[in-house]
């Protein structure tokens, strides 16, 4: 193969909340390159996980879902995916089989109307539908847009994911890779423990409390001597009444929340962790510009 048939660029996945957009991207990259929750609005930022393979180099980015926004981080939300459709060679937007088709599926077809990148619809999760459902759910999506290509995949049981691949580095430009060889994300690793521990204390929790959880590492340092990183984090809740529900009774939930947390971020960094948790009110600040700027938004 001569350079110039290698094919190097970005996509994008985009779609409703909670459709499987993050797990589809760790099952291309093959590792947790993005948290996954099944409660809605678990991504906050543009994730980037890189599929390395010898005719290509496909970065994916991973969005937050698109959503009508109810609070100013939602409005964020929505110009993270917005600025990151702007600027990938190729889109993928994410159906879940599973579910009919509603207004938020049609506001996202809107979204993509005047733009000029090969659009893929994914139909996601097809190992929660029927062969019938599956089939009726392909075509419902077929009527909302003139896709490039419309494709059921599973990320859980890996149903055309290597199909998906296919198809998405067919529309990549030319060119050599743009990350080095091997590197699967270009997340900072404060960033990735900080997510790891948000979604140990996404697990189990309901209603509003998913949104109003942030969290912030607040120091990162290996020990020197002993192979042992110590980790001080923050969990912020919006509201005073929301502190009790994380830590438990007797402090029995933010324990669990720290050993599965713990153990996530050891696999992450290959050394053992001592990780340090705390709860904190930083009253409304999904709603606050000066809190958000101060939590990374
Ligand atoms: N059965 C099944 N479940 C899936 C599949 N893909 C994702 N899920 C589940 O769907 C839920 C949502 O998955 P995510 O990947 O977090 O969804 P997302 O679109 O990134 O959600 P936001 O970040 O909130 O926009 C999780 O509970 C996943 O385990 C799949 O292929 N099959
Ligand atoms: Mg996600």
């Amino acid at each position: 193969m001569t350079p110039s048939e290698h094919r190097a660029g970005f996509a994008c996945f985009v779609g409703r909340p909670n459709v499987g957009k993050s797990t589809l991207t760790n099952a291309l990259v093959g590792t947790k390159v993005a948290i996954t929750s099944g409660r809605p609005q678990t991504t906050r930022h543009a994730v980037r996980g890189i599929v390395h393979r010898p005719d290509a180099q496909l970065v994916v980015i991973d969005t937050p879902g698109l959503h009508r926004p109810r609070t100013l981080l939602g409005e964020r939300l929505n110009d993270i995916v917005r600025n990151t459709l702007a600027e990938v060679d190729v889109v993928g937007v994410c159906f879940p089989a599973d579910e009919r088709i509603g207004p938020g599926d049609r506001y996202i077809s809107g979204v993509l109307a005047d733009l000029r990148t090969p659009v893929l619809a994914l139909v996601t999760k097809a190992d929660l539908a029927d062969p019938d459902r599956l089939g009726a759910q392909l075509l419902a999506v077929t009527a909302l847009h003139d896709w490039a290509e419309v494709v059921p995949v599973s990320a859980a049981t890996g149903y055309q994911v290597g199909l998906l691949a296919d198809l998405l580095v067919a529309l990549l430009p030319e060119g050599p890779p743009l990350y080095p060889d091997g590197e699967l994300t270009d997340e900072p690793e404060l960033t990735m423990v900080g997510e790891l521990i948000r979604e140990a204390a996404l697990a189990g929790v309901r209603d509003e409390l998913p949104h109003s959880l942030a969290v912030v590492v607040e120091e990162m340092s290996r020990r020197p001597q002993r192979d042992l990183v110590d980790v001080h984090a923050v969990i912020y809740v919006e509201r005073p009444s929301q502190k009790p529900i994380i830590i438990g009774a007797g402090g029995a939930r933010l324990k669990t929340v720290g050993t599965v947390a713990r153990h996530q971020v050891q696999q992450l960094l290959g050394s053992p962790v001592f990780l340090d948790l705390h709860v904190k009110v930083a009253k409304d600040w999904q709603r606050d510009p000066r809190q958000l700027r101060r939590l990374g938004f």
